[in-house]
Protein backbone atom coordinates (compact mmCIF):
# COMPACT_ATOMS: atom_id res chain seq x y z
CA UNK A 1 0.00 0.00 0.00
CA UNK A 2 1.07 3.43 -1.01
CA UNK A 3 1.86 5.61 2.26
CA UNK A 4 0.82 9.30 2.10
CA UNK A 5 2.98 11.97 3.51
CA UNK A 6 2.31 13.33 7.22
CA UNK A 7 2.23 16.99 5.41
CA UNK A 8 -0.72 15.87 2.77
CA UNK A 9 -3.00 15.50 6.00
CA UNK A 10 -1.41 18.23 7.95
CA UNK A 11 -1.80 20.48 5.42
CA UNK A 12 -5.55 19.98 4.83
CA UNK A 13 -6.07 20.40 8.49
CA UNK A 14 -8.83 19.44 10.93
CA UNK A 15 -10.96 22.30 10.07
CA UNK A 16 -14.81 21.92 8.76
CA UNK A 17 -13.66 22.79 5.40
CA UNK A 18 -11.15 20.41 5.60
CA UNK A 19 -12.71 17.54 6.20
CA UNK A 20 -14.16 16.91 2.81
CA UNK A 21 -10.81 17.98 1.19
CA UNK A 22 -9.62 15.09 4.31
CA UNK A 23 -12.44 12.67 3.30
CA UNK A 24 -11.11 12.87 -0.30
CA UNK A 25 -7.51 12.22 0.72
CA UNK A 26 -8.33 9.31 2.89
CA UNK A 27 -10.23 7.75 -0.21
CA UNK A 28 -7.02 8.41 -2.45
CA UNK A 29 -4.76 6.53 0.18
CA UNK A 30 -7.38 3.76 1.00
CA UNK A 31 -7.73 5.09 4.45
CA UNK A 32 -11.74 4.60 4.73
CA UNK A 33 -12.73 2.58 7.26
CA UNK A 34 -15.45 -0.64 6.30
CA UNK A 35 -17.87 1.23 8.47
CA UNK A 36 -17.56 4.50 6.82
CA UNK A 37 -21.22 4.72 6.42
CA UNK A 38 -24.10 6.27 8.23
CA UNK A 39 -24.31 9.20 11.09
CA UNK A 40 -20.70 8.52 12.23
CA UNK A 41 -18.99 7.32 9.22
CA UNK A 42 -17.40 10.99 8.54
CA UNK A 43 -15.74 10.45 12.31
CA UNK A 44 -14.85 7.54 11.90
CA UNK A 45 -12.84 8.02 8.81
CA UNK A 46 -11.09 11.19 10.01
CA UNK A 47 -10.02 9.02 13.29
CA UNK A 48 -9.21 5.88 11.52
CA UNK A 49 -7.31 7.95 8.60
CA UNK A 50 -5.13 9.94 11.00
CA UNK A 51 -4.45 7.73 13.06
CA UNK A 52 -2.93 5.65 10.32
CA UNK A 53 -1.65 9.19 8.78
CA UNK A 54 0.48 9.90 11.75
CA UNK A 55 0.72 7.05 13.67
CA UNK A 56 1.10 3.94 11.54
CA UNK A 57 4.25 2.18 13.18
CA UNK A 58 3.10 3.56 16.74
CA UNK A 59 3.42 1.48 19.69
CA UNK A 60 0.87 0.81 22.57
CA UNK A 61 2.74 1.71 25.88
CA UNK A 62 4.41 -1.14 27.23
CA UNK A 63 4.41 -1.29 31.41
CA UNK A 64 6.61 -2.42 33.94
CA UNK A 65 6.57 -5.76 35.23
CA UNK A 66 5.58 -4.44 38.77
CA UNK A 67 2.47 -2.79 37.60
CA UNK A 68 0.99 -6.15 36.40
CA UNK A 69 -2.63 -6.04 37.50
CA UNK A 70 -3.41 -8.36 40.88
CA UNK A 71 -6.78 -9.57 39.91
CA UNK A 72 -7.17 -9.11 35.98
CA UNK A 73 -10.75 -8.61 35.47
CA UNK A 74 -11.88 -11.14 32.41
CA UNK A 75 -15.29 -10.11 30.96
CA UNK A 76 -17.82 -12.65 31.18
CA UNK A 77 -18.69 -14.79 27.57
CA UNK A 78 -20.87 -17.06 26.53
CA UNK A 79 -21.00 -20.46 28.02
CA UNK A 80 -18.67 -22.42 25.73
CA UNK A 81 -20.63 -25.43 23.63
CA UNK A 82 -20.29 -28.94 23.21
CA UNK A 83 -17.19 -28.38 20.91
CA UNK A 84 -15.56 -25.79 23.03
CA UNK A 85 -15.89 -28.33 26.11
CA UNK A 86 -14.46 -31.19 24.44
CA UNK A 87 -11.11 -29.00 23.14
CA UNK A 88 -11.09 -28.31 27.02
CA UNK A 89 -11.53 -32.16 28.08
CA UNK A 90 -8.76 -32.88 25.51
CA UNK A 91 -6.25 -29.61 26.77
CA UNK A 92 -6.73 -28.10 23.24
CA UNK A 93 -4.24 -31.00 21.93
CA UNK A 94 -7.05 -30.61 18.27
CA UNK A 95 -7.11 -26.81 18.48
CA UNK A 96 -6.25 -25.38 14.85
CA UNK A 97 -5.97 -22.15 13.59
CA UNK A 98 -6.97 -22.22 10.21
CA UNK A 99 -5.38 -19.67 8.32
CA UNK A 100 -6.33 -19.32 4.38
CA UNK A 101 -7.59 -16.69 1.93
CA UNK A 102 -4.99 -14.88 -0.16
CA UNK A 103 -1.98 -16.76 1.26
CA UNK A 104 0.55 -19.10 -0.92
CA UNK A 105 -0.02 -22.22 1.44
CA UNK A 106 -3.50 -22.23 3.85
CA UNK A 107 -2.36 -23.68 6.84
CA UNK A 108 -3.90 -25.15 10.03
CA UNK A 109 -1.89 -24.96 12.77
CA UNK A 110 -1.86 -26.32 16.46
CA UNK A 111 -0.75 -24.71 19.48
CA UNK A 112 2.47 -26.85 18.83
CA UNK A 113 2.96 -25.28 15.10
CA UNK A 114 2.40 -21.83 16.57
CA UNK A 115 5.36 -22.34 19.66
CA UNK A 116 7.70 -23.41 16.86
CA UNK A 117 7.54 -19.96 15.65
CA UNK A 118 9.12 -16.68 17.18
CA UNK A 119 7.74 -15.85 20.45
CA UNK A 120 7.23 -12.37 21.64
CA UNK A 121 5.93 -11.13 25.31
CA UNK A 122 5.03 -7.88 26.34
CA UNK A 123 3.45 -6.02 29.31
CA UNK A 124 0.11 -4.28 27.86
CA UNK A 125 -3.12 -2.96 29.06
CA UNK A 126 -6.35 -4.05 27.50
CA UNK A 127 -9.08 -1.88 27.77
CA UNK A 128 -12.60 -1.84 27.46
CA UNK A 129 -15.06 0.33 25.88
CA UNK A 130 -16.90 0.29 28.90
CA UNK A 131 -14.15 2.00 30.87
CA UNK A 132 -12.10 -0.38 32.98
CA UNK A 133 -8.65 -2.17 31.79
CA UNK A 134 -5.96 -4.15 33.42
CA UNK A 135 -2.19 -4.66 33.16
CA UNK A 136 -0.99 -8.21 31.94
CA UNK A 137 2.20 -9.67 30.41
CA UNK A 138 0.80 -11.68 26.58
CA UNK A 139 3.00 -14.07 25.29
CA UNK A 140 2.23 -15.53 21.69
CA UNK A 141 3.40 -15.29 18.33
CA UNK A 142 3.31 -12.02 16.19
CA UNK A 143 0.38 -12.40 13.40
CA UNK A 144 2.87 -10.67 11.20
CA UNK A 145 4.93 -14.21 11.59
CA UNK A 146 1.84 -16.43 10.81
CA UNK A 147 1.27 -14.12 7.51
CA UNK A 148 5.26 -14.75 7.04
CA UNK A 149 4.76 -18.55 7.27
CA UNK A 150 1.96 -18.63 5.47
CA UNK A 151 3.21 -16.09 2.34
CA UNK A 152 0.42 -13.01 2.65
CA UNK A 153 0.22 -12.29 -1.08
CA UNK A 154 0.82 -8.42 -2.02
CA UNK A 155 -3.10 -7.59 -2.86
CA UNK A 156 -3.46 -8.39 1.05
CA UNK A 157 -5.52 -5.27 2.75
CA UNK A 158 -7.30 -6.83 6.04
CA UNK A 159 -7.09 -9.91 8.23
CA UNK A 160 -10.53 -11.24 8.92
CA UNK A 161 -10.69 -13.36 12.46
CA UNK A 162 -13.24 -15.95 13.97
CA UNK A 163 -13.62 -16.74 17.46
CA UNK A 164 -15.31 -20.18 18.25
CA UNK A 165 -17.85 -18.47 20.31
CA UNK A 166 -20.71 -17.94 18.31
CA UNK A 167 -21.21 -14.06 16.90
CA UNK A 168 -17.53 -13.18 17.44
CA UNK A 169 -15.53 -11.94 14.69
CA UNK A 170 -13.63 -9.17 13.95
CA UNK A 171 -10.99 -7.57 11.20
CA UNK A 172 -7.87 -5.15 11.06
CA UNK A 173 -5.65 -3.62 8.38
CA UNK A 174 -2.10 -4.72 7.68
CA UNK A 175 -1.20 -2.02 9.22
CA UNK A 176 -2.21 -3.52 12.99
CA UNK A 177 -1.87 -7.04 11.49
CA UNK A 178 2.03 -6.70 10.57
CA UNK A 179 2.49 -4.61 13.56
CA UNK A 180 5.59 -5.80 15.86
CA UNK A 181 2.97 -6.09 19.02
CA UNK A 182 -0.28 -7.75 17.43
CA UNK A 183 0.31 -11.20 19.19
CA UNK A 184 -1.43 -14.69 18.56
CA UNK A 185 -1.17 -15.04 22.03
CA UNK A 186 -1.38 -18.62 23.93
CA UNK A 187 -0.10 -17.37 27.26
CA UNK A 188 -0.85 -14.73 29.90
CA UNK A 189 1.35 -13.86 33.07
CA UNK A 190 3.87 -16.71 32.46
CA UNK A 191 1.07 -19.65 32.63
CA UNK A 192 -1.12 -20.98 29.78
CA UNK A 193 -3.75 -18.32 28.61
CA UNK A 194 -6.92 -19.24 30.73
CA UNK A 195 -10.20 -20.00 29.24
CA UNK A 196 -11.66 -17.08 30.72
CA UNK A 197 -9.12 -15.04 29.27
CA UNK A 198 -9.74 -16.04 25.86
CA UNK A 199 -7.30 -19.68 25.75
CA UNK A 200 -6.18 -21.34 24.14
CA UNK A 201 -5.63 -18.64 21.80
CA UNK A 202 -6.44 -14.90 21.68
CA UNK A 203 -5.87 -12.06 18.83
CA UNK A 204 -3.77 -9.51 21.36
CA UNK A 205 -4.27 -5.91 19.52
CA UNK A 206 -3.01 -3.63 22.09
CA UNK A 207 -3.15 -0.59 19.51
CA UNK A 208 -7.32 -1.03 19.85
CA UNK A 209 -9.93 -1.38 22.67
CA UNK A 210 -10.32 -4.88 24.18
CA UNK A 211 -13.32 -5.40 21.84
CA UNK A 212 -10.88 -6.49 18.97
CA UNK A 213 -8.83 -8.46 21.09
CA UNK A 214 -10.97 -11.70 19.89
CA UNK A 215 -11.00 -14.54 22.61
CA UNK A 216 -11.10 -18.57 21.33
CA UNK A 217 -9.70 -17.42 18.21
CA UNK A 218 -10.07 -20.46 15.53
CA UNK A 219 -9.26 -19.00 12.02
CA UNK A 220 -7.67 -16.20 9.96
CA UNK A 221 -8.62 -15.13 6.59
CA UNK A 222 -6.49 -12.60 4.37
CA UNK A 223 -8.90 -10.56 2.21
CA UNK A 224 -8.67 -7.45 -0.45
CA UNK A 225 -12.35 -7.06 0.41
CA UNK A 226 -14.20 -7.04 3.41
CA UNK A 227 -18.06 -6.64 1.60
CA UNK A 228 -17.83 -10.41 1.05
CA UNK A 229 -18.26 -10.89 5.05
CA UNK A 230 -20.73 -10.53 7.33
CA UNK A 231 -22.99 -7.31 6.36
CA UNK A 232 -19.75 -5.55 4.78
CA UNK A 233 -19.01 -3.49 8.21
CA UNK A 234 -15.83 -4.90 8.47
CA UNK A 235 -16.97 -7.06 11.78
CA UNK A 236 -19.41 -8.16 13.76
CA UNK A 237 -18.85 -4.58 16.07
CA UNK A 238 -20.40 -2.23 13.74
CA UNK A 239 -23.59 -4.41 13.65
CA UNK A 240 -23.87 -3.90 16.65
CA UNK A 241 -23.23 -0.23 16.90
CA UNK A 242 -19.18 -0.20 17.89
CA UNK A 243 -16.84 1.22 15.61
CA UNK A 244 -15.13 -0.85 13.25
CA UNK A 245 -11.84 0.89 14.06
CA UNK A 246 -11.25 1.24 17.95
CA UNK A 247 -7.38 2.85 17.97
CA UNK A 248 -6.54 3.90 21.70
N1 LIG B 1 -14.91 -14.32 21.84
C1 LIG B 1 -15.00 -13.19 22.57
N2 LIG B 1 -13.99 -12.30 22.51
C2 LIG B 1 -14.07 -11.15 23.24
C3 LIG B 1 -15.23 -10.85 24.02
C4 LIG B 1 -16.26 -11.83 24.05
O1 LIG B 1 -17.29 -11.67 24.74
N3 LIG B 1 -16.12 -12.97 23.31
N4 LIG B 1 -15.32 -9.63 24.67
C5 LIG B 1 -14.47 -8.55 24.13
C6 LIG B 1 -14.48 -7.35 24.95
S1 LIG B 1 -15.80 -6.30 24.78
C7 LIG B 1 -13.43 -7.03 25.76
S2 LIG B 1 -13.36 -5.55 26.57
C8 LIG B 1 -12.34 -7.99 25.99
C9 LIG B 1 -12.28 -8.34 27.45
O2 LIG B 1 -11.13 -9.06 27.73
P1 LIG B 1 -10.89 -9.72 29.15
O3 LIG B 1 -11.93 -10.76 29.38
O4 LIG B 1 -9.51 -10.28 29.11
O5 LIG B 1 -11.03 -8.65 30.19
O6 LIG B 1 -12.45 -9.19 25.23
C10 LIG B 1 -13.03 -9.03 23.95
N5 LIG B 1 -13.02 -10.29 23.23
MO1 LIG C 1 -15.31 -4.52 26.04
Amino acid sequence: MKRPSRRALLTTGFSAAGLAVAARLADRYGLIPPDHGGLYGPGATLTYAAHRLLAYDSLAREFPRQLISARPFANPVAPPGEDFKRHQAEGFTHWRLAVDGLVERPASLSLADLKRLPVRSQITQLACEEGWSYIAEWTGTPLSEILDAVGARPQARWVVYFSMEHGWWESIDMADALHPQTLMSYAMNGGDLPVGFGGPLRLRVPRQLGYKSLKFVARLTVTDNLKKFGKGLGSASPEAGYSWYAGI
